[in-house]
């Protein structure tokens, strides 16, 4: 991959991102995830690349734009695959909480994973814990690595997971052994990205989310050079079929980073669109004026960079949203 695709990868998602935040606060949260994916796909065509839909809004029949399967840029240049999550978020957009990106990760071709839209399974750590954790291993010992590896007590130990009923046993368990949680509603993206960068206050990132965002955060874990496991977690038959059509022959494998992200390089690129903890929102100044904040890495390199930019909306007509 040539390092200027990385640039080009933060003007997508800033264009995603400034379209779908004028969504943001209206309780639509269709909108706001339609606003995101066709500014999005309408960035992607200037783009130097050959690029491949593998995880995106759907199958053809589904979604009419960045669909799985679907080509993106002008046919030139390294040959990559593609995940997007353009509205990673929509209902903290809908409802203006907190914590929604616009996200793209990108790879050599056939480095990525090709996650179905299912569950998943996922831990990701950062640096200090690489090659120590494991999915495998309960809550109270992978405390115990975690805090020992981030030289912390374990009172002080933070881990984040999602707010949902079916991590109620897990939250009680990381209680017990004397660890925080901060729970959070939507977006488990940024929460996989917080458990790398030590300012976050996040040691572990634990939990049950969405498959394709699993696959996301491993693209952005490996430039930060943290470590993740996952597991798919079919909840039929048919999704365990979808599983072992993707080439694994068990479905429910232990999946370390490597196999989510095949190759030594990737991209990731993520535009703030509501505020959040790791980047801000989009804010819109008045006068048309507009700024954004995003961050970019490459794995190859672990450069990471924070992007803010000045987007003048009265020269750029085409990211203004009709209501
Ligand atoms: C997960 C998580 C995402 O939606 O997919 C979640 O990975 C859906 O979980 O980050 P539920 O089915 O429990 O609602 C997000 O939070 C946002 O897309
Ligand atoms: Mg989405
Ligand atoms: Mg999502």
């Amino acid at each position: 991959m040539d390092r200027e695709l990385a640039l080009e990868l933060v003007r997508v998602t800033e264009a995603a991102a400034v379209s779908s935040a004028q969504w943001m606060g209206r309780g639509k949260k269709d909108e706001a995830d339609d606003a995101a994916t066709s500014a999005m796909r309408s960035m992607f065509d200037s783009i130097t690349m050959q690029g491949t839909v593998v995880i995106g809004e759907g199958e053809l029949d589904e979604a009419p734009m960045l669909y799985i399967g679907e080509e993106l840029g002008n046919g030139q240049g390294p040959a990559v695959d593609i995940a997007v999550d353009p509205l990673e978020g929509t209902n903290i957009v809908a409802k203006g909480h907190n914590n929604a990106m616009a996200v793209i990760a990108a790879a050599d071709r056939g480095a990525l994973l090709h996650a179905p839209d299912m569950y998943m399974e996922k831990i990701a750590v950062g640096k200090n814990a690489k090659g120590k954790i494991s999915l495998d291993d309960p809550i109270e010992k992978t405390i115990d690595i975690v805090a020992e590896a981030n030289n912390k007590r374990i009172r002080d130990l933070t881990v984040i997971i999602q707010e949902r009923p079916r991590h109620e046993e897990l939250v009680e368990r990381v209680r017990a052994k004397g660890a925080r949680v901060k729970l959070f509603g939507d977006g488990d993206v940024e929460a996989s990205i917080a458990s790398c960068i030590p300012h976050t206050g996040v040691d572990i990132f634990v939990g049950t989310g969405g498959a394709p965002e699993g696959v996301i955060s491993a693209a952005a874990v490996k430039c930060l050079d943290g470590d993740m496991q996952a597991r798919l977690v079919p909840q039929n038959e048919e999704e365990a079929n979808r599983c072992m059509e993707m080439g694994l022959a068990d479905p429910r494998q232990l999946l370390t980073l490597d196999d989510l992200v095949k190759s030594d390089d990737a991209i990731f690129a993520a535009t703030g669109v509501t505020e959040g903890e790791l980047l801000h929102g989009v804010k819109f100044l008045g006068n048309d004026l507009t700024e954004t904040d995003s961050i970019v890495m490459r794995a190859k390199t672990g450069t990471v960079r924070f992007i803010k930019a000045n987007h003048h909306l009265d020269r750029k007509p085409h990211l203004l949203v009709n209501e």
